[in-house]
């Protein structure tokens, strides 16, 4: 199947999953967050485990800290979903084991041992995690199994690790990492002497990534026409070479989003609904392309009307944006448990600027799907 697709039924899944174990309510009494199906927690600290043929689940917005394991998922766990978990102090931080088509993605990862390992596992997807100090960022190593081979790891920024990567044995190959930041980590990659090959870069013009010891290394090198690469080729050994270094870190620029109403009255009769979107410093909300803007994957923004301003008055100039209230309020409708008196909902909003560079940013609402909000109600947590 293609992973895309799992993905959008792993989330269809999960609607219907929300809806059977009412976890807007659990929500508040736990301090860890599984939305998913059932997790081990037992003595030996192997705190979120998903055991032997476990799929299609969502592991979110968990603080794991402190555990021997956090998040492991035992052999032939396929096609789960990690996703915007904080993940610190771990011996293990996310372990797969004998898994495919995962997918590893949005999740802080600092100060464990072995930040992600995968442990004899193929096809799986590592995006967009931030690994910071860890002993290990990101392991692929073997097993009885074998090793740990095609693998995707892309978009991560890999950032003061003992080592960035570690790859230590032949049977782990043809794994392909591009668009990552290797960022002063102490050996950017560690490789065993029996090394195999794996694809460091994903072409040109796309580019392989950015390693922060690049201009100490080929202090001579230049760029290829104008397109953001070195022409010389980072050597990592004889089977592992990125042919198309990137010049900058790869970008995934952060927004900060407001989205008004806070509280959307289902029955109101308003035309929009409101979005201030910032950039973080180095970047202008002038350069975002409008026509890119999308709320939750799914509603584009109207073109007008548009503006800039500094709607929360700290000095940062946003861009607003409008999107069509009664598409919102249609898409909520269709994803949400209309016997709840209200929820709380992430929106998330995504786009480019004018060069390419991606951008996203989450805001939350109240919504109210059953009675809707008398005039003058104010909702209190
Ligand atoms: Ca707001
Ligand atoms: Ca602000
Ligand atoms: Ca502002």
């Amino acid at each position: 199947m293609d992973f895309h697709q799992a993905v959008v039924e792993l989330h269809e899944n999960i609607e219907e999953i929300k809806r059977q174990l009412k976890l807007k309510r659990l929500r508040k009494y736990l301090k860890l967050i599984l939305i998913g199906f059932l997790i081990g927690r037992d003595s030996d600290k192997r705190i979120f485990e998903l055991t032997a043929n476990s799929s299609h689940n969502l592991i979110s917005r968990n603080r794991v800290s402190d555990n021997e394991f956090g998040i492991t998922l035992v052999s032939s766990s396929n096609e789960n979903l990690i996703f915007r978990n904080d993940i610190t102090n771990n011996t293990n931080g996310i372990r797969l084991s004998g898994g495919s088509s995962n997918k590893v993605s949005g999740n802080i990862i600092a100060a464990n041992h072995v930040g992600i390992g995968l442990v004899a596992c193929s096809g799986n997807y590592i995006t967009r995690n931030d690994v910071a100090n860890n002993t290990v960022g990101i392991q692929l190593t073997k097993s009885v199994q074998g090793g740990s081979l095609d693998n995707y790891i892309s978009e991560n920024s890999i950032e003061n690790n003992q080592y960035g990567i570690s790859l230590l044995y032949y049977e782990s190959y043809n794994n392909m990492f591009y668009h990552n930041n290797f960022v002063d980590n102490v050996d950017q990659i560690l490789l065993g002497h029996n090394s195999s090959f794996n694809i460091w870069d994903n072409g040109y013009p796309s580019g392989g990534n950015y390693w922060s010891d690049y201009e100490e290394r080929y202090p001579n090198a230049e760029e290829i026409d104008e397109s953001g690469i070195w022409n010389t080729p980072y050597v990592i050994d004889e089977n592992n070479t990125d042919y198309y270094p990137l010049m900058k870190p790869w970008p995934w620029v952060s927004a900060s989003v407001n989205i008004n109403p806070d509280t959307l009255n289902l029955k109101s009769r308003g035309r929009w609904i409101t979005a201030y979107i910032e950039l973080p410093k180095g970047y202008d909300v002038k350069d975002i392309n409008v026509s890119s803007i999308a709320l939750n994957n799914t509603i584009l923004a109207e073109m007008r009307p548009t503006g800039f301003g500094d709607e929360d008055g700290d000095g940062i100039t946003n861009l607003m944006v409008k999107f069509d209230r009664g598409d919102l309020i249609e898409y909520m409708l269709s994803s949400m448990d209309k016997t709840e008196k209200f929820i709380t909902i992430t929106l998330t909003i995504t786009g480019k600027l004018n060069d390419g560079t991606m951008f996203e940013g989450s805001n939350t609402i109240t919504v109210m799907p059953k009675n809707g909000i008398r005039a003058g109600y104010k909702f209190t947590k």
